[in-house]
């Protein structure tokens, strides 16, 4: 009986030592912001206790757009993390002015290394064209 104790206890530790890893997993994640809007019309301010932005929307991807006029301020250190067919359209300002040691980060939103995993129950790696683009626009020469 004792055996069989010892078995099963040896037994349920291997099968649960996944869900305990993965639950690690989830802990570790940070604090996330996840934009709803897709405008931003005025003068805003992504902070780093924010950090990371989610940038995604489950039918067909989110562009947000930085209306004529409006700033979007990015503090350094900030990630900001994006799912299929997101970006941005700027038409006012976008400053991201990141430093050598704390760099402002637009980052797939299957990348796990830059603020932290976003997405727990999928492995994939971040891969090119995972997020669609950051369009500028000039007033004179249209979009780039
Ligand atoms: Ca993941």
């Amino acid at each position: 009986m004792l055996k069989k104790t010892i078995i099963l206890s040896i037994l349920l530790s291997f099968l649960l030592a996944p869900f305990s890893f993965s639950l690690k997993n989830i802990n570790f994640t940070k604090a996330a912001t996840i934009i709803s809007s897709s405008e931003i019309s005025e003068d805003t301010t992504w902070i780093l206790d924010g950090s990371p932005y989610i940038i995604t929307n489950d039918s067909g991807g989110m562009i947000i757009h930085i209306f004529p006029e409006a700033v979007l301020t990015i503090e350094p250190g900030v990630v900001v993390k994006l799912g299929s067919d997101s970006g941005f359209t700027v038409e006012g300002e976008m400053v991201a002015n990141g430093t050598e040691s704390n760099p402002v980060i637009f980052t797939s939103i299957m990348d796990d290394e830059n603020g932290g995993d976003s997405t727990p129950n999928e492995d994939g790696l971040p891969q090119s064209g995972d997020w669609q683009a950051i369009y500028i626009s000039h007033l004179e020469e249209g979009w780039k």
